[in-house]
């Protein structure tokens, strides 16, 4: 690791799609925000095109590009390798990064498969005994209202949970005519709405409750399985889910259901997650993401019912960082908070949450729902 002067971390960042601009937002602005022992320093931004890479590297505020990630590892001035490319793509990286002494953070899902989230659960314990710490980027959890949302089942409020239903909804393959891309080869992606989506309502229910899935049985399902080339030239095969619908039970005893789609029309990124306790009932959607809605059951019934909580309050998780009560945040502050809590974990010598075990967790969950999918005796015939 380098020996940069006083408190600062030389940060590599590789991809520049959707991911590295949300990303390249937050290192840019955490320590602006937030009191972090660590400033990051945004070095070098890696892409395989050096002209893309560039023309990125100078919008989002980079002082250098590679081509290949491997020199970023060669690299003195990086501490710390942020991977914000497709899932294919993660296990290589991350463990190079971690037995290179490098921290990382990786994009979610942590791997395409369990065999490599493995590979990387244990690179990532390796690389902890030398105080290299790794992080898996699942950044609803730093949603103010979901990180409220654990607190107070933490603090009992909802009293013993009996119901977890999770939903994540996207539309945007409701057209049949919509072009491929990598996220629909398995290949490349790993699975579908599944892992893109649903691996995110798998963390967040897990974070939110404190608890963790002790089992799963569920469908996937493709409903188009071709799709036109984004040239026009042709067509190419759909390899992924396009939806999964499955059950989970919670080692606590709660049931729960879950539901990720790219076929909800008019659904845009609607994440909900709705928790029935024996002493109230908590109620989430991230396309309201300010909000949260609480039911206490123990409160007269003549005047009982679901009430908002606008989080905005500077007692609410991360929101003494940003605005007066009121003022909304939105989806790019959830990664300035992730980045928040990494650099405070490395800075502090501890472990970041969620840690690639955890990532590994949610990667068996994915799994399992594959095979109770893929295993036609588990389906009941009418
Ligand atoms: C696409 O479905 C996507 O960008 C996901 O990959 C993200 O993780 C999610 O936050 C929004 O939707």
């Amino acid at each position: 690791m380098s020996e940069l002067p006083g408190d600062s971390i030389g940060v590599a960042m590789v991809g520049h799609a959707f991911m590295g601009a949300v990303h390249s937002h937050a290192w840019r602005s955490v320590h602006r925000f937030f009191d972090v022992p660590l400033t990051p320093r945004m070095a070098v931004l890696c892409g395989r095109d050096e002209r893309r890479t560039k023309e990125a590297a100078q919008r989002y505020g980079w002082e250098s590009v590679e081509t290949d990630w491997r020199a970023l590892l060669e690299r003195e001035d990086i501490d710390l390798v942020d991977i914000c490319t497709p899932g294919y793509t993660h296990a290589e990286i991350a463990t190079a990064a971690l037995d290179a002494g490098k921290h990382v953070l990786c994009e979610k899902p942590l791997a395409n498969s369990v065999a490599e989230a493995e590979l990387m659960a244990r690179a990532a314990s390796r690389a902890g005994e030398r105080g290299v710490r790794s992080m898996v980027a699942f950044n609803y959890r730093r949603v103010p209202a979901l990180a409220l949302a654990r607190r107070m089942v933490a603090e009992g409020r909802l009293g013993r949970l009996r119901h977890v239903r999770a939903v994540y909804l996207q539309d945007w393959l409701s057209d049949p005519s919509a072009p491929m891309s990598w996220r629909l080869r398995r290949e490349q992606a790993g699975s579908g709405a599944l892992g893109d989506i649903g691996a995110h309502i798998v963390d967040a229910t897990q974070f939110v409750t404190g608890d963790v899935l002790a089992g799963v049985t569920g469908r996937t399902e493709t409903f188009v399985d071709r799709r036109p080339l984004p040239d026009g030239e042709g067509t190419d095969e759909v390899t992924v889910d396009d939806s999964a619908v499955f059950l989970g039970r919670f080692s606590g005893g709660a049931l729960a259901t879950f539901e990720a789609t790219r076929y909800a029309l008019g659904r845009k990124n609607a994440m909900r997650i709705e928790l029935n306790g024996s002493r109230g009932s908590l109620s989430f959607d991230f396309e309201s993401m300010n909000e949260l809605w609480f039911y206490d059951g123990e409160e007269p019934t003549g005047t009982t019912g679901f009430r908002r909580i606008l989080v905005t309050e500077a007692d609410h998780p991360y929101l003494g960082a940003w605005w007066p009560p009121g003022h909304l945040l939105g989806y790019e502050h959830t990664f300035t908070h992730e980045i928040a809590d990494l650099l405070t974990a490395i800075g502090n010598g501890k472990e970041p949450q969620p840690s690639f075990a955890d990532g590994l967790r949610v990667q068996r969950v994915l799994e399992a729902v594959e095979r109770s999918s893929a295993d036609e005796s588990r389906w009941s015939a009418i």
